[in-house]
């Protein structure tokens, strides 16, 4: 099974898999469960102080052996940090998202490291190939957290036909239908997140699964429009408040001071009425905490059966 798939000869992972990068979430505990189960466990830096992250990359080695990631998100006032620990700790691979990665692989590539932006629109993923990314991340705004305008169905199809390096999809897949769609849409592998918070190996609050499992199709809202930093969470009385406040048009330093320190209220704190439940709009498939192994093997079995019984409806 997927001996000819690009993705995983570049990765050299069993499954076309990868975790979703969530800050706060995606620690060395998740990472390495999905990179033991096949799949590529990513951890992600988000805004973890240098120290804090540099313990969980050692913590990584130790849980695996298998290939796995680090994310760096841009935004992030400390991403020259990870920066400089993706190259001491020689990280297999890296994925960027929330800006422009050009600096990234210009230093990471050269040493070996594998380097795969998330972009969010065709010229984008255009111009990180020239500048010599690996494969893609096509993340549609069905995701969760920070997300760009596109959908994935619409974003993954024009990647894929205006680039040569593999096209990862992400947003709005969580089982082996949303795998399969994204193959035929031209992804060669999926990244999946909201899935995996409710991973048994996740570390978030119980409070934060819950409010996935309990989410349906029409739970999540996007805020931050006005900050120009769109963010999908799950509806709560934060999301409602940050909604108010941008119709009242307050100044942008008042929302983003809002916005401070949400996310970690609902990931660590559980506080998932005021903090910020980042999700994606496939939340209302996700029914269970389940391993992360018996997760990523549901989704390629279930895909692998699928993609059969469709050659049959053309036959
Ligand atoms: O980065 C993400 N998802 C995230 S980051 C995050 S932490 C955060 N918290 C509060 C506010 C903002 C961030 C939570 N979720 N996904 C990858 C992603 N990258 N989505 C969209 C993009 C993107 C958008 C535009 C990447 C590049 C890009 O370039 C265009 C430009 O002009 O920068």
């Amino acid at each position: 099974m997927f001996s000819s798939n690009r993705v995983v000869k570049l990765l050299k992972i069993k499954y076309p898999v990868v975790q979703g990068a969530m800050a706060w979430v995606a620690d060395a505990d998740l990472a390495a469960a999905v990179s033991n189960a096949g799949g590529l466990g990513i951890v992600a830096a988000g805004n973890m102080p240098p120290e804090m992250l540099d313990a969980e990359l050692l913590k990584v080695r130790r849980l695996t052996d298998k290939p796995f990631g680090l994310n760096i998100m841009l935004l992030s006032p400390t991403w020259k940090d990870a920066l400089d620990l993706a190259e001491r700790h020689g990280v297999p691979v890296v994925t960027t998202g929330a800006g422009l990665p050009g600096k990234v692989i210009e230093r990471l590539s050269p040493l070996g490291i594998t380097v795969i932006p998330v972009v969010a629109s065709v010229a984008h993923a255009e111009r990180v190939e020239k500048q010599g990314a690996a494969a893609v991340i096509a993340e549609g705004m069905e995701a969760g957290g920070h997300i760009g305008e596109i959908t994935t169905m619409a974003l993954t199809s024009q990647v894929s036909q205006a680039i040569k390096i593999p096209v990862i999809a992400a947003g709005g897949v969580a089982d082996g239908r949303g795998m399969l769609a994204a193959f035929a849409l031209g992804a060669e592998a999926v990244q999946i997140g909201t899935r995996f918070v409710c991973a048994a190996e996740s570390n978030v609050h119980i409070n934060f699964k819950k409010k996935i499992i309990g989410a349906n199709d029409r739970s999540t809202v996007i805020t931050g429009r006005a900050l120009g930093h769109p963010v999908r969470s799950i509806k709560n009385k934060f999301t409602q408040a940050f909604t108010d406040m941008e119709a009242r048009a307050v100044p942008i330093e008042n929302l983003d001071k809002f916005g401070s320190g949400k996310l970690r209220a609902a990931v660590v704190d559980g506080d998932v009425e005021n903090g910020s439940v980042m999700s994606g709009q496939i939340a209302g498939l996700v029914r269970a905490i389940q391993p992360a192994g018996q997760i990523i093997e549901e989704i390629v079995t279930e895909a692998a059966s699928l993609s059969r019984a469709i050659a049959e409806r053309f036959a």
